[in-house]
């Protein structure tokens, strides 16, 4: 073969990596959420997501009448998530929830409470 050859190759070989690469699998955004923070609580109050899937949670305060400045989610592994719930800004949390069951998300106090069902 000669380095021209060879060359030519590589591009041929890179092109057909390139085409094999599906192009959309990253662009396919997850599942989303939305939870708003109001004086009445978390709204919805349940959320019932897939499991084995990512998903995008996403939780807005839209009022200052409320302690729930933060929010705490919790895992099906026992971790907690915490973010901070700035006034009237999306607040995006990307999780995937291994299996089945009934999780729960909450202010920093653990006053006011969501449900999360997976299945
Ligand atoms: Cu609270």
């Amino acid at each position: 073969m000669t380095y021209a050859d060879r060359m030519k190759y590589v591009v041929a070989l890179g092109l057909a990596a390139a085409l094999a690469t599906p192009v959309a699998a990253d662009k396919v955004k997850p599942p989303r959420f939305d939870v708003a923070v109001t004086a009445k609580g978390f709204e919805p109050a349940t959320i019932t997501v897939p499991a084995k899937t990512p998903v995008t949670l996403v939780f807005t305060r839209k009022t200052e009448a409320t302690c729930t400045k933060s929010v705490i989610v919790t895992l099906d592994d026992g971790k907690k998530l915490e973010r901070e719930l700035p006034l009237d800004k999306a607040v995006a949390i990307d999780v995937t929830f291994a299996k089945a069951g009934t999780l729960g998300y909450a202010c920093g106090m653990d006053m006011t409470k969501g449900v999360i069902v997976v299945r």
